[in-house]
């Protein structure tokens, strides 16, 4: 640069900087351009600076007349490069948007969905039934103690079903318990009869594993304590659950025992031609009564108890109860 130039001729370079400036800003079609352009202008060697170095070389008194239009253009230049900044960063979204199209027609290609397993839909219909009969669902915990699992049922010491070979047992005074029986007893301590509840859960007992039994197990036991009730409110009742559940088949009561009912009774259906036996049932103990506190000659109360694993097969014809529990989805994305 010729260290001659005027006033006059420096401002008319910067106006001729500013209009290729403006060109070349309209011209750039990316970011990168842009910004290399702008270093060529605006940067330490750029052709602002060589500009301004010779006006360096003015008298004094001129150099104001200069440096104001070097500002201007400054100014000016960085609003060309903003705008054209906002205009390529738009024509890229319309690209994008353009280009990057997504077919929310398209089919998708076997996302794998999760089955409730039946155990859980069959333990839901039956407490959905007995709700529907004015039941109430209660519930406890599966470690017990020896008094609520089996004395306060009146089960004696030295019966069977307290045998190590058939109960769980943890140490102390605890075991897991072996019926839901207990949450029918804890429910009772705390609520006054009339009482009718469905208890279901998870129980224990110490049996081999094979095709239609398992140490754990899912129990739903009913319970009604009233005034005035006998077999027939539990026959009925039976009657009508059973109804509901499998349809209108043969049903048969037979006499059974249990330490916590008397009377008690098994009771079959026909189901395809066969006899099934799919639950127990009775009138509630008076020793069970007294051991609550109630009285049994003013109330009386029938009860009884069903594995839910075995109206789930008899159900959906399920041949082996360890299918019940493997969560196979080739098995549970049949229900
Ligand atoms: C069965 C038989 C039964 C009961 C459970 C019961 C509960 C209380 C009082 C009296 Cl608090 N009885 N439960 C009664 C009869 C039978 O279950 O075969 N369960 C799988």
């Amino acid at each position: 640069m010729s260290s001659t130039l005027s006033c006059q001729e420096l401002i008319e370079q910067l106006e001729v900087l500013e209009q290729e400036a403006q060109k070349d800003i309209e011209e750039v079609s990316d970011g990168d351009s842009l910004e290399k352009l702008r270093i060529s202008l605006l940067g330490k060697k750029g052709r602002l600076s060589v500009v301004l170095s010779a006006m360096g070389r003015l008298p004094g008194e001129e150099r104001p007349l200069v440096g104001q239009r070097a500002n201007l253009l400054k100014t000016k230049v960085q609003q060309f490069l903003s705008d054209r900044t906002k205009v390529l960063k738009q024509q890229a979204l319309e690209v994008l948007l353009r280009e990057e199209t997504l077919d929310v027609t398209v089919p998708p290609i076997g996302v794998p969905v999760g089955k409730r397993n039946p155990l859980v839909t069959t333990t839901e219909e039956i407490l959905d039934l007995f709700c529907g009969l004015g039941y109430r669902v209660a519930e406890g915990p599966e470690i017990e103690n020896d008094h609520y699992n089996f004395a306060a049922l009146n089960i004696p010491e030295g019966h069977p079903a307290r045998d190590m070979q058939d109960t769980f047992y943890l140490g102390g005074n605890l075991l897991l318990r072996t019926h839901t029986s207990p949450v029918q007893i804890r429910y009772l301590e705390q609520n006054k009869p009339p009482v009718r509840i469905v208890a279901p859960g998870r129980v224990y007992r110490r049996d081999a594993v094979d095709a239609t039994h398992s140490p754990v197990f899912n129990q739903i036991e009913v319970l009604a304590i009233d005034e005035g009730l006998d077999f027939s409110h539990l026959r009925g009742t039976v009657l009508a659950f059973l109804r509901s559940f499998f349809g209108d088949l043969p049903v048969r009561f037979r006499a059974s025992y249990f330490p916590f009912t008397e009377p008690s009774a098994e009771v079959d259906v026909q189901w395809r031609g066969r006899w099934l036996e799919v639950m127990g049932c009775g009138m509630v103990d008076p020793a069970v009564l007294e051991g609550l506190g109630l009285d049994p000659e003013r109330w009386s109360g029938f009860a009884a108890g069903l594995g839910v694993e075995r109206f789930c097969m008899v159900r959906h014809g399920i041949d082996d109860i360890r299918r019940l529990y493997t969560n196979d989805l080739r098995f549970l994305d049949q229900f």
